[in-house]
C-alpha cells in the first residue's frame, strides 16, 4: 500500500484503487479580481499563485488513475438555492447574484462562477455545483463516492477554512479518511490557513492529514 511518510501528524496510507481528489472551488469568482472574494474586499493574488501547484496535482491524480471530482460554489439564476442569510451577510461590494465583470457573482453558468482555464475539468470528471460551503450540504456527491467505491479522499482548493476545511469536516464525519495537500490549498487570511492546518492534524489527526503536493506525487507515481 503506498504511503505518505512525510505527511503529519504521522505517515498516511492508501489505496489509489478508492482515492480520489477533490479540488474545492477553484472557480473565477474566488481567483480573479473583480469576483466574489474581491467582492468581500480580499485580496486575490495569493489565491492565483497556487493554481500551477494545483494543475501539477490534478496531472499527477489523472495519470495515476485516480478520480477528479471538482466543486464549484454557486446558486440556481433565481437565487432559490441561496438563504437570504448568505446573500444578506455583511456589507459586501456585490453581493451573490448581482452583476459584475464577470457575470452574476457566483451563479450557476456566469463566466465567474467557471473553474480557472488551467484546471478545467475533463469532459468525464465530475463536477458538483454546491449552494453551500461544504460540498455534502445539497448535493450529490455522496452518492458518486459510494458509486466509486471511494474511501480516501485528497484535498486541494480554497479557501482552506472555509469551502476546503468545511467539506474536509462533513467527509471525515462520514468515515472518509482525508489529507489536504497544503500548498495546493490556500487562503485570503495567512492565519487561518496555518491555524486550519494545525488543527486538521492536532489530537492525532482528528480531522485528518496534510502533506505536501510533491509527497502526494511521489507516492501516486
Ligand atoms: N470567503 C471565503 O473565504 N470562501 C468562500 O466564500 N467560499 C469558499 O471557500 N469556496
Amino acid at each position: 500500500m503506498p504511503a505518505i511518510p512525510g505527511a503529519l501528524p504521522f505517515s498516511f496510507a492508501f489505496d489509489p484503487a478508492s482515492t480520489a481528489l477533490i479540488v474545492i472551488d477553484m472557480q473565477r469568482d474566488f481567483i480573479e479580481p473583480g469576483g466574489f472574494g474581491a467582492a468581500l474586499g480580499n485580496d486575490v493574488a495569493p489565491l492565483q499563485a497556487i493554481v500551477p501547484t494545483v494543475a501539477r496535482l490534478i496531472a499527477g491524480a489523472r495519470a495515476a488513475g485516480l478520480p477528479v471530482i471538482h466543486t464549484r460554489e454557486c446558486h440556481r439564476p433565481d437565487l432559490s438555492d441561496c438563504p437570504p442569510a448568505k446573500r444578506l451577510r455583511g456589507a459586501p461590494a456585490l453581493r451573490i447574484g448581482d452583476a459584475g465583470p464577470m457575470g452574476r457573482i457566483l451563479i450557476a453558468g456566469e463566466p465567474g462562477a467557471a473553474i480557472v482555464p488551467a484546471l478545467a475539468p475533463l469532459p468525464d470528471e465530475i463536477v458538483i455545483d454546491k449552494p453551500g460551503k461544504g460540498a455534502f450540504y445539497a448535493t450529490p456527491l455522496a452518492d458518486h463516492l459510494a458509486r466509486l467505491g471511494t474511501r480516501t479522499l485528497i484535498f486541494a482548493g480554497v479557501t482552506t477554512e472555509v469551502c476546503v476545511q468545511t467539506t474536509m469536516r462533513e467527509a471525515n464525519d462520514r468515515g472518509f479518511d482525508c489529507l489536504l495537500a497544503e500548498d495546493a490549498t490556500e487562503s485570503y487570511f495567512p492565519a487561518f490557513k496555518a491555524a486550519t492546518l494545525a488543527m486538521i492534524r492536532a489530537q492525532g489527526a482528528i480531522v485528518g492529514w496534510t502533506a505536501t503536493t510533491d509527497a502526494v506525487l511521489e507516492a501516486l507515481q
